[in-house]
């Protein structure tokens, strides 16, 4: 009886995964109704596989202990018997079909997009993420707040190590929201395993998927597809709130725009002291060029060309303004117009002029970067 205390043993091994379904294990049950079916599938299936892994090997066992040689057992002979030929293709047959029905359901439930309450353009862009919410004149970049001394082992790592951002996608509870992505460059690929949801953004192309979320909180993910050098820290917060709180969030950002718009306006007229542009610069420069042209200024030589001694930093002000405004195409060099105002990209210019043995002693005020948009605008009419 050897066999079956072996098989018996076997099955107890696999009993506990029960108790693992919220563990580290397995794979997690999320916080939508999407995600708790694509849970329940997948133990569904686990479960099938390891009742038949059961029974196979419980088979093979019994027949290998009594059918053994020094037992005198002679082999049987049925070479091509219709009927055991029929049985191992008719059971996996039926076997296939019962997977395939909650499979096909459970993705036939993901793709559909329809009916949705509010839609967010989701654009990824190496190596950040833009949102934009469609119809409402708000969009924003989310960029990781990780610091580089904490990525450098100069501190210790915080609690959401390079799950962090600055700004996070914030969407309401209970609501069905959809996602068209997309992409600037390269294909990145949106992933909020809460939600079940990972979608590729594909340059020239939208990808759609959906998410309900029933329970208010800050969910986290990341970019899942290799995007090049720092795929590893472009994450995805996502802050789900109530749908009264969403609104006035909303309203928020819609004021705030409004607010920076006017702020922009009235900066046109002034004179920032130096050292306001260089501490502003200096923080746009860490957020948004550093990771190519790191934070010594020096670059990746053959790669991200250095900010030290670079002709363009050091050379006429508009050329430098231009490349920072509208990137250099088919580069990795992108345009940071719409995603720095001017007083940040007054502020870069100046940062970068005046460090790293930079030493132009150069300011430039935020209105000399409004005139080279307009020269653009000037030159496209
Ligand atoms: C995704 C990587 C990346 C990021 C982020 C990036 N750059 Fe660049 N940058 C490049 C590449 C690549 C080039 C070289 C382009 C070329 O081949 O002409 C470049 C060129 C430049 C140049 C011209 C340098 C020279 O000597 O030719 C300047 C100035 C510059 N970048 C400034 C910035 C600033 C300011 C930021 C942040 C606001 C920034 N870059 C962000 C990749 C990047
Ligand atoms: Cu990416």
């Amino acid at each position: 009886m050897k066999a079956y205390r072996f098989a018996v043993g076997w099955l107890a091994a696999m009993l506990p995964t029960a108790a693992l379904s919220n563990s580290d294990y397995n794979m997690r049950q999320g916080v939508t109704d999407i995600s708790q079916q694509v849970y329940d599938l997948h133990m569904t299936i686990f479960l099938i596989c390891c009742a038949i892994g059961v029974v196979v090997f419980a088979i093979m066992f019994w027949a290998i202990i009594h059918h053994r040689k020094s037992k005198g057992v002679t082999p049987a002979q049925f070479h091509e018997s219709t009927k055991v030929e029929i049985l191992w293709t008719a059971i996996p047959f039926v076997i296939l079909i019962a997977m395939a029905v909650p499979a096909t359901k459970t993705l036939i439930a993901m793709e559909d997009t329809s009916k949705a309450d509010i839609t967010i353009k989701v654009t990824g862009s190496q190596w950040k993420w833009h949102y934009e919410y469609m119809g409402e004149g708000v969009d924003f970049y989310s960029v990781m707040s990780t610091s580089q001394d904490q990525i450098s082992d100069k501190e210790a790592k915080g609690e959401n190590y390079l799950l962090e951002v600055d700004k996070p996608l914030v969407i309401p509870t209970g609501k069905k929201v959809r996602f068209l992505m997309t992409s600037d460059d390269v294909i990145h690929s949106w992933w909020v395993p809460d939600f079940a949801v990972k979608k590729d953004a594909n340059p020239g192309f939208i990808n759609e998927a959906w998410t309900r979320v029933n329970d208010e909180g800050i969910y986290r993910g990341q970019c899942a597809e290799l995007c090049g050098k720092d795929h590893g820290f472009m994450p995805v917060v996502v802050e789900a709130k109530s749908p009264e709180d969403f609104d006035v969030w909303l309203a928020s950002q819609k004021s705030a725009k409004l607010e920076a718009e006017q702020a922009s306006a009235a900066l046109l007229d002034q004179t920032l002291p130096k050292d306001e542009l260089m501490a502003e610069g200096e923080t746009v420069y860490m957020a948004y060029c550093a990771a190519c042209h790191q934070p010594t200024g020096l670059g990746l030589p053959g790669v991200f060309p250095a900010m030290k001694g670079s002709p363009v930093v050091t050379g006429p002000i508009n050329d430098h303004i231009d490349i920072i405004l509208h990137g250099r195409p088919g580069t990795a060099m992108q345009a940071f117009a719409k995603q720095l105002s001017i007083k940040q990209i007054a502020g870069v210019v100046t940062f970068k002029r005046n460090t790293w043995g930079n030493d132009t002693g150069d300011v430039v005020q935020p209105s000399q970067v409004q005139a080279r948009l307009d020269a653009k605008q000037e030159e496209g009419k």
